[in-house]
């Protein structure tokens, strides 16, 4: 069936204008000041509303075992969450679980496959590292996964050292490939977390006390000159200290090939949100941290050193003995009370794969910080590029998928776990009054969000085979 969307702003992350919007099948089949109207059609009349891509969030964990529970939103109730936020691609982390990289990737499209509500791909994380691996990375291409995620952090669990990293960027140059890096100082948190926890220090603020931003500072520069000697490009996640962004901002006026990504966490909270009672529901890694730091990040946002804004949408209850209703069932998993008595044991992260664009909207569109235009770029068009999958997904050009959000720009509402649709007990934004709201969503011309019902189906989300990255 072909829909055609009448009279909407279209914003794109190069122009805003006022046209008619085609969707035939799966595409997007012709853009015009007036397509006209024939038997058949669905139409939308998108007068007085905002037609944008749908959102890209290349950062999230669904489904992710931590700490003997597991992230609470799965490709199912995460990609529904998404969607109601307007996103339509996801990209999620495979665990390197097995000895073999294609059991890992067996095992996460496994997860997946029949869950999916709308689209996804795949990072790889490489958290160990030999030549029979150095081996098998360059045939996850054919899989279409082109990138790789190492981490400085996490030592004996996820980090490889300098010199496999050094490799593993050197396998990605040579393959057309993107390393992303989690950088934090390791070495440093396992000795601070040691004399913490000697000290009797168990509150949550004291999960950030032992991940100090100067090591996220120091390890971002150390990944990014083991990216330049190595001649290979490197894209930084969850960037949140001012100081990394400066690591970035200088390394990219040297023309190095360094992009990087925030997710809105890092723009408003501190380590004060976790000096509250419920602190825990700010723990994630790496940590909250200063008022300096959130406009440290805000600035890179507005100057335009930092290229994506994801999530890393990793859910946990903040009470898992307690069932919320989900779809009508009630659903407890444990979260983080987990970790009540030691900080060390609060499952690491939040949600938010839902909260991402209207949030971002009204705090950087809504403010005069950022124009609709970079939004679309840091949120779509951007992540798309960067990951291999413009012009199919990030925009809205004649050809592409017709992953469309359609926007109330007047609509206000009071945000909150009741308004956010992610499986579990709270929302970091609790009673924000957000302007501009998403109201319908399209997945590849099919309408999966209309205002407060969900269309969408299990299963009925693709996996996008990648073939490349892009460097910006
Ligand atoms: N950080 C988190 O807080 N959770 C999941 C993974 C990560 O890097
Ligand atoms: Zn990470
Ligand atoms: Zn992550």
């Amino acid at each position: 069936m072909a829909t055609l969307i009448k009279s909407g702003m279209i914003i794109t992350a190069s122009e805003t204008y006022t046209a008619d919007v085609l969707v035939e099948g799966e595409k997007i089949a012709a853009i015009a000041a007036h397509i006209p109207e024939m038997d058949g059609m669905q139409v939308i009349d998108a007068a007085g509303k905002l037609v944008m891509p749908g959102g890209v969030d290349v950062h999230t964990h669904f489904e992710l075992p931590m700490f003997g529970t597991v992230s609470s939103d799965d490709h199912y109730t995460g990609h529904k969450a998404a969607a109601f936020g307007g996103t339509t691609t996801t990209i999620d982390f495979i665990s390197q679980d097995f000895d073999h990289l294609p059991d890992c990737v067996a095992a996460w499209h496994k997860k997946a496959n029949d869950k999916a509500a709308i689209d996804y791909g795949f990072h790889m994380n490489i958290s160990r590292f030999n030549p029979e691996i150095a081996g098998e990375i360059p045939d996850l291409r054919k899989e279409g996964i082109t990138s790789l995620k190492v981490f400085t952090a996490y030592n004996n669990r996820l980090r490889l050292d300098d010199g496999g990293i050094f490799k593993v960027m050197r396998i990605a140059r040579d393959n057309g490939m993107l390393v992303m890096a989690h950088a934090e100082n390791g070495d440093v948190i396992d000795v601070l977390i040691e004399e913490a926890l000697a000290a009797g220090h168990t509150t949550p603020e004291w999960h950030a006390l032992t991940r100090p931003a100067w090591g996220e500072v120091e390890a971002s520069f150390r990944v990014i000159m083991l990216a330049a000697q190595a001649e290979a490009p490197v894209y930084i996640v969850h960037m949140n200290a001012k100081g990394e962004a400066e690591n970035l901002r200088r390394a990219r006026a040297q023309g190095l090939p360094v992009m990087g990504e925030t997710c809105p966490q890092y723009m408003f909270f501190t380590i004060k949100h976790l000096r509250q009672p419920d602190g825990a529901k700010w723990i994630c890694s790496p940590p909250m941290r200063s008022e300096e730091d959130n406009d440290g990040i805000w600035k890179a946002v507005e100057d335009g050193t930092i290229q994506v804004m994801a999530t890393d949408h990793c859910p946990f209850f903040f009470d898992g003995m307690r069932a919320i209703t989900y779809e009508g069932q009630p659903i407890a998993i444990p979260g983080k009370e987990l970790g009540r008595d030691d900080f060390t044991k609060i499952p690491n992260g939040l949600p938010g794969v839902g909260d991402r664009l209207m949030i971002l909207w009204t705090t950087g569109v809504g403010s005069g910080r950022i124009s609709p235009n970079r939004f679309v770029e840091m949120t779509s068009t951007n992540p798309a590029k960067i990951f291999g999958m413009y012009p199919q997904k990030g925009t809205l050009l004649p050809g592409s998928d017709a992953d469309i959000a359609i926007w109330d720009p007047k609509k206000e509402i009071q945000y909150g776990v009741a308004t956010a649709q992610h499986r579990t007990d709270y929302n970091l934004y609790e009673g924000w009054k957000l302007r501009g709201v998403v109201e319908k969503v399209l997945l590849r011309g099919k309408l999966i969000v209309d205002g407060s019902t969900w269309l969408g189906k299990r299963g009925e989300g693709r996996f996008i085979k990648r073939s490349g990255v892009t460097v910006l």
